[in-house]
C-alpha cells in the first residue's frame, strides 16, 4: 500500500466504537488518523499505547499494533518499546486526564525529562468518563460532581505548565472542536524529535455540563494567529497560565535536545530488536551470576 492510497479507514478495526454520542473522543480519532494518513505511516508502522478511561478505549477501534495498558501506565509501555525499536516511524502513548495527571502523573514527569521520542496524547475532559463522572486532576475548584457535591476544593494540575516544568522539549494544546488544526499539531508531534506532549480540551457531552464545546470554543484562540513564537520558554510558561476568558492553543514551546536514546551509545546504529543476541559475548556477564 503506498501513502496516497491510505485513507483513514486502514486505522479502523471492525469494532464500533462504544463512545456517547457526540463524544469528542471521535474528533480525536478522526484527527490522529488524519494525521497517519498524511504522513503516509502504514498501520504496521505504529504503535499505540493506551491508559484506563473512555479515551483508552480507542484500545479497541484503532488499527495498529496496540498495547492497553493499566490505569495511568500508558508511557512506561510507550517507552519501553520506542528504546527496544527506535525505526518505529510512531509511537503514541493516549491517555486521560485521570490517567495522566493523577495516578500517572509521576510517570509523565519523568517522561518529560527523559526526552523519549514518542507523542503523548492526553484527552482532557476535566473529568472522570469511564467511571460515570468524578472530578478529576484538571476540573476546575468549585467543580461540583457527584464525587464533590458541595464542589471540588482542590486546585486543578495545568497539563501543560507541567510539562513545561518538567523539561519537555515539545508542548502543545489542541481542541476536539478544531479537527484540522488538531490533525496538524500531531503531525508536528510525531515529526518532534523527542518527547511530545499533546493536551487536548475534550468535552465530555454526558458528565461535564461545565466545560462544553460551547464553553471552549468562546475562549479558544490559536497562538500561531497572533505571531507567537513556540522557542521561548518563559513565554511559553505565561502563556500556558493564561486563563482569564481566553485559553491559547497550538504549540506553545518547541526545542530540539538529544533523545535519551540518543545518549546511549549500545543504541545509537542498531536499534535492539535488530541486534543479534548469538552475537553477544554474555561470558563475563553471566560470570557474575556463579
Ligand atoms: C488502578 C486503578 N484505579 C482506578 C481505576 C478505575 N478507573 C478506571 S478509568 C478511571 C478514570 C478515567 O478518567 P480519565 O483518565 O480522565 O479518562 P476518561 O474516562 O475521562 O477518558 C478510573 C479511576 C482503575 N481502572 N485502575
Ligand atoms: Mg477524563
Amino acid at each position: 500500500m503506498s501513502e496516497n492510497q491510505l485513507t483513514i479507514k486502514d486505522y479502523e478495526t471492525p469494532v464500533c466504537p462504544t463512545w456517547c454520542p457526540g463524544c469528542s473522543n471521535y474528533s480525536i480519532w478522526v484527527a490522529v488518523r488524519q494525521a497517519l494518513v498524511k504522513l503516509g505511516i502504514q498501520p504496521h508502522e505504529v504503535v499505540f499505547t493506551f491508559d484506563i478511561g473512555c479515551n483508552s478505549n480507542g484500545a479497541n477501534f484503532y488499527q495498529g499494533y496496540i498495547c492497553h495498558a493499566l490505569h495511568g501506565r500508558a508511557l512506561p509501555p510507550a517507552e519501553a518499546i520506542r528504546w527496544a525499536n527506535h525505526k518505529l516511524k510512531a509511537v503514541i502513548a493516549v491517555g486521560g486526564d485521570g490517567g495522566g495527571f493523577g495516578i500517572g502523573v509521576g510517570h509523565f514527569i519523568h517522561a518529560c525529562r527523559r526526552n523519549v521520542d514518542l507523542l503523548y496524547i492526553t484527552h482532557d475532559n476535566q473529568i472522570y468518563g469511564l467511571t460515570t463522572g468524578q472530578t478529576s486532576p484538571t476540573s476546575p475548584k468549585g467543580f461540583i460532581s457527584k464525587s464533590t457535591p458541595f464542589g471540588n476544593l482542590e486546585e486543578p494540575v495545568n497539563p501543560s505548565a507541567l510539562a513545561l516544568a518538567s523539561r519537555a522539549t515539545w508542548v502543545a494544546r489542541g481542541f476536539a472542536g478544531e479537527l484540522n488544526h488538531l490533525a496538524d499539531l500531531i503531525i508536528k508531534g510525531i515529526k518532534h524529535p523527542g518527547f511530545a506532549h499533546l493536551n487536548i480540551f475534550q468535552p465530555c457531552v454526558t458528565f461535564n455540563k461545565v466545560n462544553t464545546f460551547e464553553w471552549f470554543r468562546e475562549r479558544v484562540y490559536k497562538l500561531e494567529d497572533t505571531g507567537y513564537q513556540p522557542h521561548d520558554r518563559q513565554l511559553a510558561w505565561e502563556k500556558s497560565w493564561e486563563m482569564n476568558g481566553q485559553l491559547p492553543i497550538g504549540l506553545l514551546y518547541e526545542i530540539t535536545a538529544p533523545t535519551y536514546r540518543e545518549q546511549l551509545p549500545q543504541l545509537a546504529t542498531e536499534a535492539l530488536v535488530e541486534k543479534k543476541l548469538g552475537e553477544i559475548d554474555l561470558t563475563r556477564a553471566l560470570a557474575e551470576f556463579r
